[in-house]
């Protein structure tokens, strides 16, 4: 019988664990929206017990280039490099290649900066020379120094395509070119349905202790990742183990266009609403304090419910989470 769990917050000091815990963690990820509970867990665990899967349904070909934004973003996040007031790209980052081509013409709303070309090259290299996606995220993560494993959803190509009232749009044109405005009517993940996971991805579901979903858009970040056959089916059979951490707080997304895409696809913006998306495969949802109200509801979809700040801003929030994350013993759960 599903129970609800409200936890009282302790003081960052009390967090403090003595050891780091032996727990092996497996994460769903997007880019942005997850990448401060991920530095936080590489930061509390051991990072070589961690695997990342990321959507990789927002990749994008520009300039003959593949690229992949959230592979990128997580990777260069918990290798120390990023730009944290943008969340992605190179901190302290240049963007004279991308001037030189707009000179031939070429597209220059998505900001390619010139460190960061150096990963898409490399990137596509790989793959040019038959190597994997899951090959080349890898070499690029090993190449930063992350010590934890990266994996891509799939190695075959799944873009996210919108249906909006401005026709279709690949996932990026409606972000970045314009800015989220467009309505809404429709998301499509095109090929999945032949698309398999990457090797490694159902095995670190099956082999984790612990899954967590992380506050990531559920429609477009992690969506895709449930997209790819068998990868929802593998969470359900571990349902106890995965925990999602809701990425609407009061209403209103942490990061990024969640409660209009939700709102605009008639889903309601809020955890409540978030958690009908989840419940057939997570064990507990993670709400923040400001929706306890909407425990009881939460609970009677069928899941436990964690009661625990989700907001990260400050240096003890961005703590106090991931260990809160780490240290709940699964039987307070049950
Ligand atoms: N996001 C933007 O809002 N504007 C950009 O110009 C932009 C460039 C960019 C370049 C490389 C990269 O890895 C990510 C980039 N992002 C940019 C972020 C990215 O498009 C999205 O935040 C993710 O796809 C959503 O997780």
């Amino acid at each position: 019988m599903a129970s609800r769990v409200t936890l009282p917050t302790p003081p960052a000091s009390e967090l403090f664990m003595p050891s780091k815990p032996k727990l092996k963690i497996t994460a769903l990820a997007g880019g942005v929206g997850a990448s401060k509970l991920l530095l936080g867990l590489y930061a509390e665990m051991d990072p070589s017990l961690l695997t990342i899967i990321v959507n990789t349904g927002d990749d994008i070909v520009l300039h003959g280039l593949k690229i992949s934004p959230d592979l990128d973003i997580v990777t260069y996040t918990l290798a120390g490099i990023v730009d944290a007031s943008k969340g992605w790209g190179f901190r302290g980052e240049t963007f004279h290649a991308l001037k030189r081509l707009a000179v031939y013409g070429r597209p220059n709303w998505f900001n390619l900066g010139d460190r960061d070309l150096a990963t898409h090259i490399h990137r596509n290299a790989l793959l040019s020379e038959g190597k994997t996606l899951s090959q080349a995220a890898d070499s690029i993560r090993t190449a930063l120094g992350v010590k934890s494993r990266v994996l891509p959803m799939s190695d075959n190509s799944v873009p996210t395509i919108i249906d909006s009232n401005e026709g279709p749009l690949h996932f990026q044109e409606y972000l970045v070119k314009r800015r989220a405005e467009p309505v809404v009517k429709k998301i499509r993940f095109a090929g999945v349905e032949s698309a398999r996971p990457a090797p490694g991805v159902l095995e670190a579901i099956r082999d984790a202790d612990r899954i967590l979903i992380c506050p990531s858009n559920p429609l477009i970040s992690i969506g895709p990742i449930l997209a790819v056959p068998g990868i929802r089916e593998e969470l359900r059979a571990n349902r106890e183990k995965v925990f999602a951490v809701c990425p609407i707080v009061g209403g209103k997304s942490l990061k990024g266009p969640s409660d209009k895409m939700l709102a605009q696809l008639g889903h309601d913006s809020s955890a409540l609403g978030v958690a009908k998306l989840y419940a057939d495969f997570t064990g507990t949802f993670v709400i923040d304090p400001a929706d306890k109200s909407q425990s009881a509801a939460i609970s009677a979809l069928g899941m436990k419910v964690a009661v625990l700040p989700t907001v990260m801003k400050t240096l003890a929030q961005k703590r106090n989470l991931p260990c809160a994350l780490l240290s709940l013993s699964l039987p307070l759960f049950m």
